[in-house]
């Protein structure tokens, strides 16, 4: 496996609760290594391009009011396969389905909704490098290892 850094995110309902928070990214912090760390706030146009991908989908103005309801803690994890690690803690989009197949995930546990299911994870090298230089800039995806 490659040492590889990811991007998660983690979504703005997770900040209706502090201490919720605190133990979720404790949980992280025991499987990953947090290279990097930054809470923002986005506009419209941040969500917009950050999930350009998803433009003219039905849910895309619900995913974009949501990301833009509140704060977002982005965390750059690193570790050897950390993509897929990230994403299989997560689990897959929606949050109901998980709670039936696999009710350890993380979005199985904290997510609301299938656009309000308060993680993101990279799904790919190159969505990785691309995520963490929207959040992080251009140095930091290579610095990071
Ligand atoms: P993921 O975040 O699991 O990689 P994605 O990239 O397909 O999923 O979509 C990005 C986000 O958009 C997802 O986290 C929540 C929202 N979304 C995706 N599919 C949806 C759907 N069918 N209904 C509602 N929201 C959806
Ligand atoms: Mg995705």
């Amino acid at each position: 496996k490659c040492l590889e850094t990811t991007l998660a995110l983690l979504k703005p309902d997770l900040f209706a609760d502090h201490q919720t928070l605190c133990n979720i990214e404790q949980r992280i912090a025991h499987l990953f290594r947090i290279s990097a760390r930054r809470k923002v706030i986005w506009t419209t146009g941040d969500a917009q391009r950050f999930y350009a991908e998803h433009q003219g989908k039905p849910f895309y103005p619900r995913l974009i009011s949501y990301m833009t309801s509140g704060p977002i803690l982005a965390l750059a994890l690193t570790k050897h396969g950390a993509i897929q690690e990230w994403r299989e803690m997560i689990g897959s989009t929606r949050p109901a389905q998980m709670r039936i197949e696999r009710p350890t995930t993380l979005r199985a546990q904290f997510g609301l909704t299938d656009t309000r299911n308060s993680f993101h994870g990279s799904d790919s090298v190159a969505s990785a490098e691309r995520e963490l230089e929207f959040f992080f800039g251009k140095k930091l995806p290579n610095q990071l290892h």
